[in-house]
């Protein structure tokens, strides 16, 4: 998978996406990350990518031209045809569909992902009539710009990847919706500051040991996470 990201902090995304996991994954070949400076793609000398909006108001809007001509850009530069065929353009938007592990598994089987960051009080419409397919929120909370949202979106959809994560990291990798939360977990020592590890998972009793953990997996669930049960 090709993923060209646009922003105007291109330095953000370094420590995010050359570390553990997504640097792995690129080292081996199965991602490649691209981060695009949307003001490379500025026509004026003060690399101007925003400016007040028509009819007033408070703020600023990000410019039509630069993010046409940067991703006018990558399709030129983009010779493999792999990509043309699975080709998405994505704007990070508080507007946008928000995140789910259902969307991050559909982005998956694409080849090739643009990424668009917003910024400011917004971009203009253009961008997202004639340029974006696809909208995308994580969350309905409000954050500074796109770009952190791109690389929770990066990191969600890389791990998902064929062998992006090794065999214990991809153990359980059902669908998060319908899923129940995560049983508790211990690990040595068995007495801790004087508070003790469940007697049960001493047993070595496989049986009764995998019976605790359902029901403390329901019982994690119906205390924090009632939502989820609701089709249960
Ligand atoms: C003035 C009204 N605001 C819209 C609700 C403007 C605005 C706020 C925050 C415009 C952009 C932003 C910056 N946020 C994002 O670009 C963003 C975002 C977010 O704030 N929350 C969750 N997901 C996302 S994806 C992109």
């Amino acid at each position: 998978m090709l993923i060209d990201v646009l922003t105007i902090f291109p330095k953000s995304f370094s420590p995010v996406i050359n570390e553990s996991i997504l640097k792995r994954a690129q080292k081996s070949g199965k991602v490649k990350i691209r981060i695009n400076d949307i003001r490379d793609f500025t026509l004026d000398k003060h690399r101007k990518v925003d400016d007040r909006p028509f009819g007033g108001g408070p703020g600023m809007v990000m410019c039509a031209q630069p993010m046409f001509s940067a991703v006018q850009h990558i399709l030129r530069s983009t010779k493999h045809k792999a990509h043309s065929t699975k080709r998405k353009v994505i704007l990070l938007s508080p507007q946008g569909q928000t995140l789910t592990q259902k969307l991050a598994k559909k982005l998956s089987g694409y080849k090739h992902l643009i990424l668009i960051c917003g910024h400011y009080e917004g971009v203009d419409e253009r961008v997202k009539r004639y340029l974006v397919d696809d909208e995308i929120s994580i969350g309905d909370y409000v954050l500074t710009g796109g770009e952190l949202p791109a690389m929770v979106l990066i990191d969600s959809i890389v791990r998902l990847l064929p062998g992006v994560l090794g065999r214990s990291e991809s153990l359980n990798e059902e669908s998060f919706k319908n899923r129940l939360l995560e049983y508790p977990q211990y690990t040595r020592p068995a007495v801790f500051k004087g508070k003790k590890v469940p007697q049960v998972l001493l047993t070595g009793n496989h049986k009764l040991i995998a019976q605790w953990r359902k029901f403390k997996a329901l019982e994690q669930t119906k205390l924090k996470r009632a939502d989820l049960l609701k089709n249960k």
